[in-house]
């Protein structure tokens, strides 16, 4: 049995037209289903869609062989038992430092003396920011960072940007670029061994011959 764990929400939605095309297809509607656990159109392959943030967890442990996991979720689990076997690129978007369009207004609000950056990672912020040699208190937040400079919790946030106009609806703007993100194919590393010859030809299908293999 191979089992490939998907991220819910996006990465999910376009997951399925490259599974679809890898003949991969689902036994239930994955957008509809309530189940968690869905069998395919190959035997001995089934699919776990589970929270974007589990998915590295999941592969790691070896409860999942494959998954299909954003790169910023798997820089910031650190990546660790697993394989990137290749960049999908789906799900693309960019990992931006942001602040607020009107930045001076806000400034007599102010009551703290380093700079606060709220995000939901911690761990690639504190590289990056060390990395430009500036010291900032990180506000860790699980969602809506885009509402931290608004209500005087933080100058700036870390988060992801695609079309850009959730920043801008309110009244934030891009400042740098820390990192292009996309969907990566992991693998779990004993499994790479164990049951390579099971993984192979799925793996094939969803990276195709142009896929990255590292
Ligand atoms: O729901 P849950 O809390 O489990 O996780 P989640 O909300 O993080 O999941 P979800 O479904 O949003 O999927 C997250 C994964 O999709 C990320 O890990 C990325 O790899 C990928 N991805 C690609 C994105 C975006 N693009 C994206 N734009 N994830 C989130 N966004 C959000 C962003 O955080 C911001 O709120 O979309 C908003 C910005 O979009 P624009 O178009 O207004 O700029
Ligand atoms: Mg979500």
């Amino acid at each position: 049995m191979v089992t490939l764990a998907l991220s819910k929400g996006r990465i999910l939605e376009e997951s399925i037209p490259l599974l679809e095309r890898a003949g991969i297809v689902p036994e239930e509607d994955l957008a509809k289903t309530r189940r968690l656990i869905v069998g395919t159109s190959i035997p001995g392959v089934r699919l776990v869609v589970i929270r974007a943030a589990d998915v590295p967890t999941y592969v790691r442990y070896g409860a999942a062989d494959l998954g299909i996991a954003g790169r910023d979720v798997l820089l910031e689990d650190g990546g660790e038992g697993l394989y990137e076997l290749a960049d999908l690129g789906i799900a693309t978007c960019r990992l931006m430092v942001a602040s607020p369009i009107d930045e001076m207004a806000r400034e007599g609000a102010r009551s703290w003396t380093r700079l606060r950056v709220a995000t939901k990672y911690v761990r690639i912020t504190e590289r990056y920011l060390a990395a430009q040699g500036i010291q900032a208190d990180i506000i860790h937040l699980y969602g809506s960072m885009e509402l931290a400079p608004l209500v005087g919790l933080a100058d700036r946030i870390v988060d992801l940007v695609s079309s850009g106009r959730t920043l801008a609806a309110n009244g934030l703007k891009p400042i740098e670029h820390v990192l292009d993100v996309s969907a990566w194919l992991v693998a779990n590393r004993a499994a790479m061994k164990m049951k390579y010859e099971a993984l192979r030809p799925v793996i094939a299908c969803l990276a195709g011959s142009e896929g990255n293999e590292r």
